[in-house]
């Protein structure tokens, strides 16, 4: 009989996953890393306690992450990735031919060796990639250095506990915006407001005094359970305004084929909040 996994994220609410195979539990040198089985969702990444990635439904998360700022900003030449050690969003934002370097600054070499052992199809090639390049780093110290500017940088963090803290601050999403080109897009993971409201007030709070367009969009993934995800967006450019046919085109102009959750329509629609979300953007 194999047990569950009960996630440890939030004080009054808990997920519990059937536990399969445990393939692996150990502890990397800022975090505790473990990958089990399960029936539903293939293989599961927690750090600490809290789901990071599953096989079966990280598609949602990354595709929502990576198109929906690179399609709206429309030109964009450089990505950077804050935190994604495990690869996915890499991915993603390869997929775009307009975009030629991607700097990916994890914190843990530890999960960016794991991931490619024992979730090869998450980056799926992304790390042999030439236009990749990987610094390990912490993302708040590499941020606030002076160095080259980005068209689209996306934070795609942990939770605001342990190694991600320093990544929900106002420091950090000011450094963020100096290393923004014109014109550039902010993208953050801000939890699930149901269940951290918090999380996305203050962000919201720090987007709208830093962006001339700061706001959320919205996407379910089963395993961030609770309500669907936000992703903070700051701009001071007119990326959002970006008509859903225009996306189209560009989509169609990239090649990339085979998405599963992003499309031009649900990229228009993951902007309209909910009024308890709203409430929480002010
Ligand atoms: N990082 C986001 C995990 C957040 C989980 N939080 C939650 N359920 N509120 C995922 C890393 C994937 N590259």
């Amino acid at each position: 009989m194999s047990g569950w996994f009960d996630e440890t994220l939030h004080q009054a609410y808990r997920q519990g996953l059937r536990e399969g195979r445990l393939l692996y539990d150990s502890e990397t040198a800022h975090q505790r890393l473990r990958l089990f089985e399960n029936p539903v969702f293939g293989r599961v990444l927690t750090l600490d306690g809290v789901v990071q990635v599953t096989t079966g439904d990280e598609f949602i998360y990354h595709e929502m992450m990576a198109h929906t700022p690179i399609l709206a900003h429309g030109a964009a030449r450089s990505v950077l990735i804050v935190g994604g050690g495990d690869g996915g969003m890499a991915r993603e934002a390869l997929k775009h031919p307009g975009v030629g370097r991607v700097v990916m600054v994890e914190i843990d070499a530890g999960v960016i060796e794991f991931s490619r052992k024992f979730l090869p199809g998450v980056s799926a090639g992304a790390f042999d990639d030439p236009r990749l390049e990987v610094v390990i780093a912490d993302g708040a110290e590499y941020i606030a250095r002076q160095g080259e500017s980005f068209d689209v940088i996306l934070v795609d963090s942990t939770d605001p506990i342990g190694p991600g803290e320093v990544l929900f601050t106002e420091t950090f999403y000011g450094h963020a915006k100096r290393r923004l080109a014109p014109g550039g897009v902010l993208v953050t993971q801000n939890g699930v407001p149901f269940l951290q409201p918090d999380e996305l007030r203050n962000t919201m709070r720090a987007f709208r005094a830093l962006f001339a367009d700061a706001t959320c969009y919205l996407a379910t993934i089963p395993t961030y359970a609770g309500g669907p995800m936000a992703f903070g967006w700051g701009t001071d450019g007119q990326a959002r305004e970006t008509a859903e046919e225009t996306l189209a085109g560009r989509l169609a102009a990239s090649g990339i084929e085979g998405l599963r959750y992003y499309s031009p329509a649900v990229h228009k629609a993951a902007f309209a909040l909910p009024g308890y979300v709203a409430a929480l953007i002010g």
